[in-house]
């Protein structure tokens, strides 16, 4: 049953409705940033590659005021997260640190107050509410960290630099989510555009936006419902390979490696090394390829792209699993799919999927029934377009 992503009015209307019964007041100001979904380049971006990905229609809104003290509230309209949704910590006198705790929602915000880059920052009371999927893959992290810090920039204006401001938010996950991410998903959520793709050089941070506006194409999300959550071991673990895969062939990082020279080095490193770098050495290749596809209309060529992405993710980067490789198994057995592949950080979370607008109902069907996976929300967006839902529907694997 088909039904709809609720609009940023909606979500708006949800926070103030919150606010208003938690605090007795109309909130005085509302924001919001997007969630995103990479269209190819992933685990690239702390090897200082090239990353391609999209805002999306999914967003994280933070409305609220400012308080006449220190003290800092918030409530969380998501019932999904730990108890307990509302928080009270007292802000910091200036320079003294704002350790992360539980609930481990409020370390976000935690972590945007520590790295704001102004200050004196006042209190305030705030009631956050998002439609991005929790360890989805769409990066509701970085969406929370961008709304959180757009949100005290109405308080106390910054200097307004947007790649700063992604960056503060990128230590915020660093020192209090414990995530060691790279800056894709805090820039795109500071810079995404509407109908545009973004080809971020990780390296200089120069993000030029590639066009999405032709209505014979649509992006497909697909949630596999397996929960991701990049707080284990399993990311960094990959992050450091990278390193080590760089230092072994004198390279500041995996972005200046040829695969010739790693090649060269395979027997100076082990396989699992080896394999890392080899994914990481070709994906970054393949994002500014992709790009320059996507740019020239040459869809059969990024689909190509988005299939080579998931096969070396899955075989060398080993970050997919099961259902995410059925989900692009099935999407690519649909007449009018130009590709399809994991995307975000891998171990759960959604893939995204190329397709011809009129090939969306029957592929969205095949990739409900083919029943060699368990799957529920299915997210169609098209262009920039607010995106759809389908929910609720849940098979068993057949063998
Ligand atoms: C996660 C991280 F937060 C990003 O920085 C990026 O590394 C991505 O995984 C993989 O491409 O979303």
């Amino acid at each position: 049953m088909a039904s709809r992503v609720p609009a940023v009015s909606e979500v708006v209307e949800e926070a103030r409705r919150l606010f208003e019964q938690n605090f007795g007041s109309r909130p005085e100001v509302e924001v919001c940033a997007p969630g995103r979904v990479n269209l190819i380049g992933e685990h690239t971006d702390y090897n200082d590659g090239f990353v391609l990905p999209m805002a999306l229609a999914l967003v994280t809104v933070v409305v609220g005021t400012r308080d006449a003290g220190r003290s800092v509230t918030i409530v969380t309209a998501n019932e999904d997260v730990a108890e307990p949704r509302r928080v009270e910590f007292q802000m910091p006198n200036d320079g003294s640190p704002l350790s992360p705790g539980q609930p481990g929602w409020a370390n976000y915000v935690r972590g945007v107050v520590q790295h704001y880059r102004a200050s004196p920052l006042p209190g305030f009371k705030a009631v956050i509410a998002s439609t991005v999927p929790l360890g989805g893959g769409l990066s509701s992290s970085a969406s929370l960290e961008v709304a959180m810090y757009t949100f005290l920039q109405q308080l106390q204006p910054d200097d307004g630099d947007p790649v700063a401001k992604a960056v503060a938010c990128q230590q915020a996950e660093h020192t209090h989510a414990g995530v060691p991410c790279g800056i894709m998903d805090q820039l795109v959520a500071v810079l995404g555009r509407k109908a545009h793709a973004l080809l971020i050089d990780c390296r200089s941070m120069e993000v030029t936006p590639v066009p999405l506006s032709d209505p014979s194409l649509v992006i497909l999300i697909t949630n596999s419902n397996v929960r991701h959550s990049l707080t284990g071991s399993e990311y960094p673990t990959r992050r450091k390979q990278c390193m080590e895969a760089a230092s072994v062939l004198g390279k500041g990082s995996l972005r200046d490696a040829t695969l010739e020279e790693l090649e060269g080095a395979r027997g100076r490193m082990d396989e699992v090394t080896y394999s890392r770098a080899r994914h990481v050495i070709q994906e970054i290749q393949r994002t500014v390829r992709g790009s320059e596809a996507l740019k020239r209309g040459s869809y059969q060529e990024f689909g190509k792209l988005m299939v080579e992405s998931h096969n070396s993710l899955r075989d060398l980067y080993e970050v997919s699993c099961r259902e995410l490789d059925e989900l692009v198994l099935a999407a690519l057995e649909v007449d009018g799919v130009f590709g399809s592949r994991m995307t975000g950080g891998g171990f759960g979370g959604c893939t995204v999927t190329l397709l011809q607008a009129h090939a969306v109902d029957r592929a969205i069907l095949h990739m409900k029934t083919t029943g060699r996976y368990a799957t529920g929300l299915l997210l169609a967006g098209s262009s920039g377009a607010v995106p759809r839902a389908e929910g609720g529907h849940r098979r068993r694997p057949q063998g």
